[in-house]
This record gives structure tokens, C-alpha cells and sequence, in this order.
């Protein structure tokens, strides 16, 4: 439908919402697979402060992982696919070698789980049987190689919450916030960790606002997808289980950035939960306070 050029491309912002939307709701399985994932990933994390300003020695392969990570938020959006149709064979082949790349160069529980990624992605190559993409660990295999952005390739940290403050009574809306996310940053290489202490899945879309933009935080919200769209590019993404930490990483460069959770706010809990309607459709965790304008300079 569209040209692909080898080079990777940014996918539209719908599309891409709608893809890390219906991945949260996948998740389901996510809190087992993460919590393993995890551990290690913790540990490891439980020095951050020096990681920003020793340079690593890496290996050709470990470097070559550490570009590829800055890569696989995009991956990860692309097995969105560009509709009803889900990816196509080059976004596929894409996406297989970003986790190629990355399993070349990691060790581990990190190494194995981009090799899933790369194993399943071929196989749906091969065989045409998308349905494998729905496999629910996958996503959680897709996400446990970015910890090794800080843990690794000394990516600057930065470490924020999910919080959530349950609504008062039925009829009201929750409160939910990213806590600990600074209000500027400096460019650079830079691994972003969302750890959710809520009751409900969350996500970190980082958003870069492009230069013709010249709303608000607040305008940008009030955007429907394809409007916003127009006015900014994801650069990273990641979603978390209840109770799980996640990372993404992004070269910052210069300009003002929006993390928000493109989530539903949902009418319960549990499998027969439906998304809460707003008067322009359904309510994002993002209206009830789960976005932060970063400045990048
Ligand atoms: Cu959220």
C-alpha cells in the first residue's frame, strides 16, 4: 500500500496508538513474563547514577545492540501493522533484524528474549500465520532487552512511576499521574523507566513535538490521533503490568517532549471490563493526568 524504504520510518501515530493500545490489553500474560524478566534488570539498575558519565567499553557486537535498542520502540509499533491487514513482510523483516541485531550483542535472559522476538517474527514470515503475533509473552519479549540500555550501554536514567488515585465514587474518573519525571533533560542517549505502581496497565509513549507545533501540553491532549499525528512523533514507547518495571530508550535531541498513556480508562476490572466514554469517545489515562512535557536541551 505504501513505499517502504529500507531506511525505518516513523509508522502514523494512529496506527501506532492503536497498536501499543491493543498491546496493553494483550498483556494480560505480560505480569508473569515480566516479573522474571525483571530481576535481573532491578538488580542490575540498583546503580544508576554512574552510568551517566562512564563510558562503557562494549564490544562491536554490544554496540551494535545498544543502536538497535533505540530502534525497537519502533518495532514495536510497527507490529501494529498498517490495518486490518497487521504488518506487512518488510515491516516484519524490520523488526526481525532490530532484534537480531539486539540478540547479537546481549547475554541472558535478555539475549534469549530478543531471540524469541527474532524466532517468532521469521516464523511469521515464513508461514504468513500472524496470530503468532498475538501470542501474548511476546510483547513482554519484545520489552525486556531495553534494560539493557542503562544496565549496559550507560544510557542516562531516568526512573518515573505510574500512580493512580481511585475515583471517589462510581460515576467519577480516577486520578492518574506519572511521578518523578523531570521537567527537563539533557540530549543524549537516554533509558526511560516506568515502574506501575497502579492497579491498571500503563504506557510511556515519549513524544517529540515537532517544531510547527506551537500548542500547549494541554492543546496537544485535546488532539484526536490523527491530529496529533501531525503535531508529534513517537520515539519511545513501553508498557507495564501492575506491579512491573519497564524501560525504553531514545537519542534525545533538542526540543519539548510529551510522555503520556494512550490507555483507556476502563469501567472495572477483570475480562468483561469495557473502555469509560467520554463525549469524544473513550477516556485516556492520558485526560486524567498521566502526561509530562519534558524539555530537551
Ligand atoms: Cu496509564
Amino acid at each position: 500500500m505504501t513505499d517502504i524504504t529500507p531506511a525505518r520510518r516513523r509508522p502514523p501515530l494512529s496506527r501506532s496508538l492503536l497498536a501499543l493500545t491493543t498491546a496493553a490489553v494483550l498483556a494480560a500474560g505480560l505480569t508473569a513474563c515480566s516479573s522474571s524478566d525483571d530481576e535481573p534488570a532491578a538488580e542490575d539498575a540498583a546503580t544508576p547514577t554512574a552510568t551517566a558519565t562512564v563510558e562503557p567499553t562494549l564490544t562491536a557486537e554490544q554496540q551494535a545492540a545498544c543502536d538497535s535498542l533505540l530502534d525497537a520502540a519502533t518495532a514495536l509499533l510497527d507490529l501494529g501493522g498498517s490495518g486490518e491487514d497487521g504488518p506487512t513482510d518488510e515491516e516484519l523483516t524490520q523488526v526481525a533484524d532490530v532484534y537480531r541485531g539486539i540478540a547479537a550483542g546481549l547475554a541472558g535472559e535478555e539475549q534469549a528474549a530478543a531471540t524469541t522476538v527474532v524466532e517468532t517474527v521469521d516464523e511469521v514470515v515464513q508461514t504468513g500465520n500472524q496470530k503468532l503475533l498475538e501470542d501474548e509473552s511476546l510483547l513482554g519479549s519484545m520489552l525486556a532487552p531495553a534494560a539493557a540500555g542503562r544496565t549496559l550501554c550507560g544510557y542516562a536514567p531516568v526512573d518515573f512511576m505510574a500512580h493512580e488515585t481511585p475515583a471517589a465514587t462510581g460515576d467519577g474518573q480516577p486520578e492518574m499521574a506519572y511521578m518523578g519525571l523531570p521537567d527537563s533533560l539533557p540530549s543524549g542517549r537516554t533509558s526511560f523507566q516506568l515502574t506501575n505502581e497502579g492497579e491498571d496497565f500503563h504506557e510511556a509513549l515519549v513524544m517529540k513535538v515537532k517544531d510547527s507545533y506551537s500548542g500547549t501540553m494541554d492543546d496537544l491532549l485535546q488532539l484526536d490521533d490523527e491530529a496529533m499525528a501531525q503535531a508529534a512523533d513517537i520515539v519511545a514507547a513501553t508498557v507495564t503490568a501492575p506491579g512491573a518495571t519497564a524501560a525504553t530508550n531514545v537519542d534525545l535531541s533538542a526540543g519539548r517532549y510529551v510522555v503520556l498513556c494512550h490507555i483507556p480508562v476502563m469501567d472495572g476490572t477483570g475480562p468483561d471490563a469495557q473502555p469509560k466514554m467520554g463525549a469524544d469517545g473513550p477516556i485516556w489515562h492520558y485526560s486524567v493526568g498521566m502526561a509530562h512535557e519534558v524539555t530537551v536541551s
